[in-house]
């Protein structure tokens, strides 16, 4: 039994870890960096220990984070997603020093962090992948030959990254070779490794992912899909449960593949399979597997009732599933929209600072996981995401008008914010009709920007016009 918990993260995945600890009773000890001295998670944890020093490295120094763990006499370490997370040398070191890591084994982190690899044993075990380099390459006349096999428009990607660095379209050979450099270039940089792979490009596909779980008995469950299509240059921003325009055969192809899959290859802990969904063809493809918590986890939780954390927990202390497929029933439709600190006027650049008012909203249907208070200070090192609001209806058409009323309420002051741009993806007919693809907000961002920036012209001229009056007769 885990009794004392460390959790190896920061901000809003923090507060969850933190929680699903309260809720089984375990001890829970957090580590932050001098910048998150105020952080919100910090207050919340049972113990906290300032990890001195370079912001970032606080939370990637594992060798550090593993031997206070000794120190303070925790029993689990939980990676949250980010930073170590998918470190297979991080769960190694946790296994020797006898710490339970709270995820897959080391030797499942390393083969699904090699995407060529994956890929390779995924096809053996039964699921279709993009038709692409077998190997990965380095070379980029071997390279060209594979794309002139494949055909083109096609894909360069990294062989051990993700999250879209290291990744090139090419649609004509003559750009082959240099786009091929410079991925290599990219990936060597943020991944010291600069193997790439070469596959078909798929041009505006859905991005379907499948919440899978797998306890160390060999039992593997699936707990539904998400559409995480909605995304910008690479970055999700708002993620559905389930896709509303997934056909039911597809569905239960693509969830049930998955299972067999996962059985085959063996699994344990929470983990993610992404796929290319063409909704035409009704075709899919597993692109990659991620082996940690997602931050969109949310929405499968809200639409299954599962506590996918407390589960990773449970699972990590050696428990059996404690449910069969037929267990897992699935009801409405959930919404996450990730709230960031970003400013529209700057093409979305992060933009930390303090916030001057939060009010967040309620009522039915609403999950609030948030990081943030007013008179927080956002610290600039870490990503912008400020809190994470899930909309819950028993509909998908309820559950946008849900989202809409929810997006009015949400006030934050003193940053700016990507609300306004919610505003205007769930009063879009488009977004109602749930056809979204991964390019449908690089399609429709110039006019949101333009409505974006017209309303902030009616709401600067309405102040304009208020503090006027209000100055004028001294009220
Ligand atoms: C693709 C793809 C289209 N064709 N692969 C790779 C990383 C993963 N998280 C998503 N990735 C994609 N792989 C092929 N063969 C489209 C995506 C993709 C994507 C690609 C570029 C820009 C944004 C994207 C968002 C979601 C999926």
């Amino acid at each position: 039994m885990i009794k004392k918990l460390l959790i190896a993260n920061r901000g809003e995945v923090a507060g969850r870890i933190i929680r699903a600890c309260r809720e089984l009773g375990i001890k829970t000890v957090a580590i932050y960096s001098e910048a998150d001295v105020k952080s919100l998670y910090v207050k919340k944890a049972d113990e906290a220990y300032l990890i001195p020093g370079d912001p970032i490295e606080a939370y990637l120094n594992y060798v550090r984070i593993v031997d206070l763990a000794k120190q303070v006499g925790a029993d689990a370490i939980h990676p949250g997603y980010g930073f170590l997370a998918e470190n297979p040398d991080f769960a190694q070191y946790c296994r020797e020093k006898g710490i339970t890591f709270v995820g897959p084994t080391p030797e499942q982190i390393r083969l699904f962090g090699n995407k060529v690899l994956a890929k390779k044993v995924m096809k053996e075990a039964g699921l279709p992948v993009i038709p692409g380099s077998e190997e990965p390459l380095e070379d980029p006349e071997e390279a060209l030959k594979v794309a002139k096999e494949i055909g083109f428009p096609v894909l360069i990607k990294s062989a051990f990254g993700g999250g879209g660095r290291g990744m090139r379209v090419v649609r004509k050979e003559e750009e082959f070779k240099e786009k091929f450099e410079s991925a290599y270039r990219e990936a060597k940089t943020y991944f010291g490794r600069g193997e790439l792979f070469v596959e078909k490009y798929l041009e505006n596909p859905k991005h379907i992912e499948v919440q899978v779980l797998g306890d160390k008995y060999g039992n593997i469950i699936h707990l539904g899909e998400r559409d995480c299509s909605l995304q910008r240059r690479h970055q999700k921003l708002i993620e559905v449960a389930p896709c509303p325009v997934l056909p039911k055969e597809l569905r239960m192809k693509i969830l049930g593949e998955s299972v067999r899959a996962l059985s085959k290859v063996g699994y344990e802990n929470a983990g993610t399979l992404e796929f290319l969904v063409d909704l035409k063809r009704g075709e899919f493809y597993f692109i990659e597997m991620n082996t940690r918590l997602q931050v969109e986890h949310t929405i499968t939780e809200t639409i299954t009732g599962i506590d996918i954390v407390e589960m990773m927990i449970r699972i990590a202390e050696g428990e059996p599933l404690p449910f069969y497929q037929g267990d897992i029933t699935f009801r409405g439709y959930a919404i996450e929209f990730r709230i960031n600190a970003e400013d529209p006027k700057r093409d979305f650049a992060p933009s930390p600072g303090k916030i001057t008012a939060y009010y967040s909203p309620g009522g039915p249907g609403i999950r609030i996981d948030g990081a943030v208070y007013k008179d927080y200070i956002i610290p600039p090192f870490y990503d912008s995401l400020m809190v994470k609001m899930t909309v819950w209806a028993l509909t998908w058409e309820k559950a946008v008008s849900r989202a809409k009323r929810a997006l009015e309420e949400f006030t934050i002051r003193g940053v700016p914010t990507n609300i306004p741009l919610y505003r205007e993806i769930v009063s879009d007919p488009d977004f109602l009709r749930g056809d979204f693809g991964i390019r449908f907000l690089e399609e429709k961002l110039p006019i949101y920007k333009e409505r974006i920036k017209t309303l902030r012209r009616k709401e600067d001229l309405v102040l304009a016009i208020s503090s006027a009056i209000v100055s004028y007769y001294g009220l």
